[in-house]
């Protein structure tokens, strides 16, 4: 597979062009009210943010970020500052506030004021980016319609996927990934952090897994990986965007970076080479060794101790190099791990072919190809009570080509094209899949043939808007309004340099 893959100039950043004064029609995701109503607010040189009401630290983090957020487009100074009352933008954290969930909020705008009201900091984050949505994306202050919106999710998951192994990523670029997703509401980022080319995350007890299992990638690349201090603190900037972090340990498959770095973990104790290949399917822990089991301890362990989330991802996919019988056996002492530590489990699809512990939320990526009796093992698991994750292949693998001519992705499940990733009900997906087990979607972003941050965001946007849209809009997308919509986007993602695609069948303007 090709890594060094060219991008087309469409990919390029344009100049911004001029934006017209976004409505609430143009709200992405949609809301789930909105009434326009009289005059709205113009902001001004002395457009202050108030965080007073509620003398909250974390509030006034979130009117600090705001901030920030909108000086660039705007050009204000935009002090933040405790006075409560006195117009301006006003961010009010209200127990009393209609209860809208954890992430719900209300914004309404008139001439003396913009409030943003939530119960939760969450809410308020999300509100903010509402608002700034409201304005213009560069070139001047402008003026918040007048109105109110009223807001809350569809879904609690709304995640993205990113594989930082097969090419490796740094904090720096997952960093300016996170800010992309989460001013569309995205609030989930699970980390693939290890595959058969590459091990990303420092583990003490294990030091060779990093040292060595991370120094390879896809195409022979040099590789790399993260310290602890390095996945803190991209865990903490996350969470400042209330995106929570979800590390990915892929088991008992993908695992040659990791035989490659310990020869005790093979079974006949002979150190395989790092791999850079593209295959799957062929490398396996050997689930009959103790040793196993101690690594296993160990890695969850101080990935549990890194992990203030409440998720841990085993992987448990394309286990194709483990015997069904020991695959199961493994996965259960691997949930057990989990369970240890204090964490729930999330693995692919396939754990569902083994025990899936009580409370195991189960990703699946399967497509309109997959057979029936591997969907129905999932829609069974989600009657007993196991929560789902959609992340068809078919709809929201960020690495599928959007069509023939897509230079970087891969095929397998098709071409996806931005129309095919937005139109579908997650709530009637998958036959006999309860609306109510659908804990809510996925993107993820397999690395194969991605390996910088251009390719990231050429394949990543606009179709991450899709996702975007399916988990927090109450409707699933119409695409005669919603694809005008998304491409109301494009002035935004000029602005913010984010290198999307302009797909043929998004209507630009
Ligand atoms: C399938 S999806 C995989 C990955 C590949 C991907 C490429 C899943 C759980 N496993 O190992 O990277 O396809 O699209």
């Amino acid at each position: 597979a090709s890594c060094a893959t060219a991008r087309g100039d469409d990919a390029k950043p344009r100049a911004p062009r001029p934006a017209a004064p976004a409505g609430f029609g143009q709200l992405l995701p949609a809301p789930a009210t909105v009434r326009a109503s009289g005059s709205g607010h113009a902001l001004g040189p002395g457009t202050v943010i108030r965080t007073g009401r509620t003398g909250n630290a974390e509030v006034r983090r979130v009117g600090e970020l705001l901030a920030e957020q909108l000086r660039g487009p705007t050009g204000l100074p935009l002090p933040v500052v405790d006075a409560p009352a006195g117009g301006g933008i006003e961010l009010r954290l209200d127990p009393s506030a209609p209860d809208l969930g954890d992430e719900g909020y209300r914004l309404e705008s008139g001439p003396r004021a913009v409030t943003l009201t939530a119960r939760t900091p969450a809410g308020l984050f999300h509100a903010g980016q509402t608002l700034r949505q409201l304005l213009p994306a560069a070139g001047g202050a402008g003026t918040v319609p007048g109105g109110t919106v009223t807001d809350a999710p569809r879904f609690a998951h709304r995640g993205a996927m990113l594989d930082i192994a097969r090419h490796f990523f740094t904090a720096e670029q997952v960093k300016r990934y996170v800010d992309q997703l989460a001013q569309y509401k995205v609030n989930t980022l699970h980390l693939h952090l290890t595959d058969d080319q590459g091990w990303r995350i420092a583990i003490d007890s294990w030091p060779r897994l990093a040292e060595y299992g991370g120094g390879s990638e896809v195409g022979g690349g040099p590789g790399g990986h993260w310290t602890k201090d390095e996945y803190r603190d991209l865990v903490r900037y996350a969470a400042d965007r209330y995106v929570e972090v979800v590390p990915e340990i892929d088991m008992p498959g993908h695992v040659n970076a990791a035989l490659a770095s310990y020869a005790e973990l093979n079974c006949d104790g002979k150190a395989p080479p790092r791999y850079t290949g593209t295959k799957v399917g062929f490398s396996s822990l050997c689930t009959g060794s103790e040793r196993t089991y101690d690594f296993v301890e160990d890695v969850l362990a101080e990935v549990a101790a890194l992990t203030p989330g409440r998720y841990l991802h085993i992987g448990g996919d394309e286990a194709s190099a483990t015997a069904p019988a020991d695959y199961a056996a493994f996965m259960d002492r691997a949930q057990q791990a989990v369970a240890r530590h204090g964490k729930t489990v999330v693995a692919w699809h396939q754990l569902a072919e083994a025990r899936p512990a009580p409370g195991a939320v189960l990703q699946y990526w399967g497509h309109d190809r997959t057979g029936a009796a591997e969907k129905a093992r999932v829609a069974a698991a989600a009657k007993a009570g196991h929560p789902v994750i959609l992340s068809p292949a078919d709809r929201l693998y960020l690495d599928m080509k959007y069509d023939a001519a897509t230079k970087p992705g891969l095929s397998w499940a098709g071409y996806v094209p931005v129309r095919r990733a937005c139109e579908w009900d997650p709530g009637a997906y998958l036959a006999g899949l309860p609306a109510e087990a659908v804990l809510g979607v996925e993107a993820p972003l397999w690395t194969e043939t991605v390996a910088t941050r251009e390719e990231l965001e050429y394949m990543a946007f606009p179709r991450v808007l899709c996702l975007a849209e399916l988990g927090w809009s109450q409707e699933p997308p119409d695409w005669a309004e919603y694809g005008p919509r998304l491409a109301a986007q494009a002035p935004r993602m000029e602005a913010q340099g984010i290198g999307y695609h302009r797909a043929a069948d998004v209507p630009w303007q």
